[in-house]
């Protein structure tokens, strides 16, 4: 709160300058060309200066510490022609505390010295010419004030000044709601290290559970609250208030078909006011992350465009002017299936069907001809058809307005965003009848001449992989990553393979390895992406370790986010999130991949059969995916947690050597694995929130995203490392490769820490036991010649956590 701002005040200050040749009012502007109050006095050529300026009477309205903003310009002597005898570069202030203005005439002994004022930048003779204005700003504060106001004074002892403001403030903990609890706005203690502990009082409809209470502090800022307040009986707490209506309790099914479901219900109980509406929302069994939302005004609803056959989950909340009350308890209720006979549904409807299906044929006929006709002139999309020949696709990507209510309003959202109408959703591939369709539904196809193979770069569960060279009609050629499915193929294999493709295709996004199309019309069958020029991200991150600086890795990090982000926001939940399934280019650009149907199942070499005869990839799968199979987007951020520490770790095997059954349990029991070395304790806590046992406890990957962008923003943020002592004290039971006891030989503690390859050297050198590594400095490794600095660190920091240990008497050398 300002006690005083010399730039806001109009008219004349009431201040006093003496002697009279001392301080001066100069008119000036500020940078908005405003009128300022401006003080200067520039006597260094003079012996003997002391001229005073003093404020006119300041109340400090009951608060007891105030502060004190000068802003001020100030000449340096050096710059001055032949002035440097006299010239000073400080200044003094002082108070005077009075209940009243008549302390105006005191003398200048009666004063109370503030602090002498130097600048922090001086400005020179250059400056004026460049009429460059080097302005600095300087706090100072005073208390405890035990009067009423008081005077500041400023002394000049021969100094070139000119005071540009002058701003008096006080801090206060401005008013404030919690824990029902209204605390007053309240002026900060007079002590700069002093808490006030100050009452809250209970807000309307509430009453005192513990005496609420918060403290003050001198910065302004309100820190533990003690105690709280309950809603009386009959009121909800919601935003802070206690006047809301109380739940509906009664919900009626009304009229089912296959597609819609009509629900009535009663006003709640306790309205506690004026009902204005009712929100009304719903989702598909177990699939609670996409849900819609219908505002009405009425008692009843049809919620329609729902998939026949299904159960879908309702819940209701009413709104007063006090806001919405709690959500109903949750109803289900099932649509019709497909093939019933409804007797809700008259014939009419029925020709409209028949009619259509024949519209579609025709279309699905014209398309083929037209698909063919488009792939022999090798541009071959088929996609251009999508909205005629599979209608089926409409009903997913929103609703139709035209039966709508126009008393309701209704809201499609999901992940918590709302969705809106047209934005895209991955549609899965099981649901066409015939794989084929789906392939050439997002995936456009490829000659074979149009593709040169170049080198084999790997082996894929279908085939190999291979790199070339890919040349399409009016386009430079460019390098591509090519899949090949086997000869000798079984359908169901064929059908797998383009499966991924059917997935690949539809996804848009920088961090999703993007396809080109496929080859099905010749054999061999082939996928062909974007060509990742440093494969995949774990065998990348163990060829290169140590050799990234922090921003690079979180930068990799965010890129990997960001792609989920896209993925969750389709809908699609990709179960296999792991560094060997993430492709990096040259760019250190890293893409999402592995889109297999049933890669999960089969493909993954890390994927182990759990006991429930799913094929799970234990170490990165969250509990709940493992215990009964509950993927979704939040399973999802568990392993993007482990793909974290792989990429921190530079690609180590998470929870190391220990068995999936011992990593079942050791989660199981709340363990999770420590940080990685050198790792920036603001990532480390983000994996553990990733890994929060409770799913909807862990953050949604716009959240991530947001994070990593912030720490990249602010790369001061990344300096904080995780402390080896708070490393060694969250060790995952005894698998880390620190803190296990003593390490038998000097090699089994550099194989340890990944560093196996200097173990002859350190021996050659004297460093044969565990007593003289505890003495190795950084000057020896560099003359042992351990030159790459993400190895040195590596070292030393584990020599560092053995010490700590050491000290804890958790280590013994
Ligand atoms: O680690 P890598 O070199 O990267 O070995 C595997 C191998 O093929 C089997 O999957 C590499 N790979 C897969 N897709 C691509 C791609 N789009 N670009 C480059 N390499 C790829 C992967």
């Amino acid at each position: 709160m300002n006690l005083l701002d010399s730039r806001t005040v109009m008219g004349d200050l009431g201040w006093i300058a003496y002697p009279k040749n001392g301080w001066e009012e100069i008119g000036e502007v500020d940078e908005n060309y405003a009128p300022i109050h401006t003080y200067q006095v520039c006597k260094v050529m003079e012996q003997n200066q002391n001229n005073w300026l003093l404020t006119s009477w300041i109340s400090n309205e009951g608060a007891s510490r105030i502060f004190i903003e000068l802003k001020f310009t100030l000449r340096d002597c050096n710059s001055l022609p032949g002035g440097l005898g006299t010239c000073k570069e400080t200044f003094n202030m002082y108070y005077f505390e009075s209940d009243d203005e008549d302390g105006r005439n005191i003398k200048e002994n009666q004063y109370i010295k503030i602090d002498t004022i130097a600048a922090d930048e001086s400005f020179t003779e250059l400056d004026l010419g460049d009429r460059v204005m080097k302005l600095n700003t300087e706090v100072r504060d005073v208390g405890p004030l035990t009067k009423k106001g008081f005077y500041l004074a400023f002394q000049d002892v021969g100094a070139c000044i000119a005071l540009v403001s002058v701003r008096v403030y006080y801090k206060k903990c401005p008013s404030v709601i919690r824990n029902l609890a209204r605390f007053p706005d309240t002026i900060t203690g007079a002590d700069s290290s002093q808490l006030l502990e100050v009452s809250g009082v209970c807000i309307n409809h509430s009453v005192t559970e513990e005496a609420p209470k918060m403290h003050c502090s001198a910065e302004g800022e309100w820190l533990v609250p003690i105690g709280k307040c309950l809603c009386k009986a009959g009121y909800e707490e919601k935003n802070n208030t206690c006047q809301a209506p109380s739940p509906v309790s009664t919900v009626k099914k009304g009229k089912i078909t296959k597609n819609s479901i009509s629900l009535s219900w009663q006003e709640p109980d306790r309205p506690n006011g004026i009902i204005l509406e009712y929100e009304i929302k719903y989702f598909e069994k177990d699939q609670e992350t996409s849900y819609t939302i219908i505002k009405s005004k009425e008692t009843t609803i049809t919620a329609d465009g729902l998939k026949p056959g299904s159960t879908y989950i309702f819940q209701i909340r009413a709104r007063t002017a006090a806001g919405y009350g709690g959500f109903s308890q949750r109803f289900e209720f099932e649509t019709s299936p497909l093939l019933a006979a409804s007797s809700d549904e008259s014939q009419i409807p029925i020709i409209v069907v028949s009619v259509t299906v024949g519209v579609i044929l025709l279309a699905v006929v014209i398309g083929f001809l037209l698909s063919g006709s488009c792939c022999d002139h090798g541009c071959g999309w088929a996609s251009s058809l999508r909205a005629v020949a599979y209608p089926s696709l409409t009903w997913r990507c929103g609703y139709s307005k035209a039966k709508q209510d126009p008393e309701e309003e209704k809201m499609h959202f999901h992940n918590g965003h709302i969705k809106l109408p047209g934005v895209r959703t991955y549609v899965d591939p099981h649901t066409y009848e015939d794989p084929n369709q789906a392939v050439h539904e997002f995936a456009k196809e490829i000659e074979a001449s149009c593709i040169t193979i170049e080198r084999v770069i790997g082996a894929g569960e279908f085939g190999e992989v291979c790199s070339g060279r890919l040349k399409l009609q009016g386009k430079r050629e460019f390098p591509v990553a090519i899949k090949t499915l086997k000869v000798g193929y079984t359908e169901k294999q064929r059908r797998d393979f383009l499966g991924e493709a059917s997935i690949m295709g539809q996804f848009d996004h920088p961090n999703i390895i993007h396809l080109e199309g496929v080859v099905t019309k010749s054999k061999p069958v082939m996928i062909v992406s974007e060509y990742m020029e440093n494969g995949s991200l774990d065998t990348f991150l163990k060829k290169n370790d140590g050799q990234f600086t922090v921003i690079q890795l979180v930068g990799m990090l965010r890129g990997i986010a960001s792609g989920m982000k896209y993925l969750s926001d389709m809908g699609y939940v990709h179960r296999d999130l792991a560094a060997r399934n993430i492709l990096i280019n040259s760019n250190l650009v890293c893409k999402v991949s592995d889109f297999g149907l049933s890669r999960v199942l089969e493909d993954d070499p890390e994927a182990a059969y759990t006991t429930r005869g799913g094929k799970i990839p234990i170490r990165w799968t969250a509990p709940e995916a493992i215990a009964f199979r509950k993927f979704t987007s939040a399973s999802d951020v568990w392993s993007y947690g482990i793909v974290m520490w792989e990429v921190m770790s530079y690609g180590e095997r998470p929870y190391w050597e220990m068995t999936n059954q011992d990593v079942i349990k050791a989660v199981e029991e709340g363990y999770r694995l420590p940080s990685p070395m050198d790792c920036p304790a603001a990532l480390y806590q983000l994996m553990l929130d990733c890994w929060q046992k409770d799913r909807n406890s862990r953050p949604k990957f716009d959240e991530i995203v947001s994070i990593l962008d912030k720490l990249i923003r602010n790369p001061s943020s990344l300096k904080t490392l995780v402390n080896a002592s708070s490393r060694a004290s969250n060790l995952l039971v005894e698998h880390s490769p620190v803190g296990t006891g003593a390490y038998r030989s000097v090699g089994e503690w550099l194989e340890a820490i990944k560093m196996g390859r200097y173990t002859e050297i350190f021996m050659e050198n004297g460093y044969s036991s565990m007593d003289a590594v505890a003495q190795v400095t950084l000057e020896d490794l560099r003359r042992l010649g351990v030159t790459l600095v993400g190895h040195q660190k590596k070292i030393m920091n584990s020599l560092q956590e053995m010490k700590v240990q050491l000290v804890n008497g958790m280590v013994p050398f």
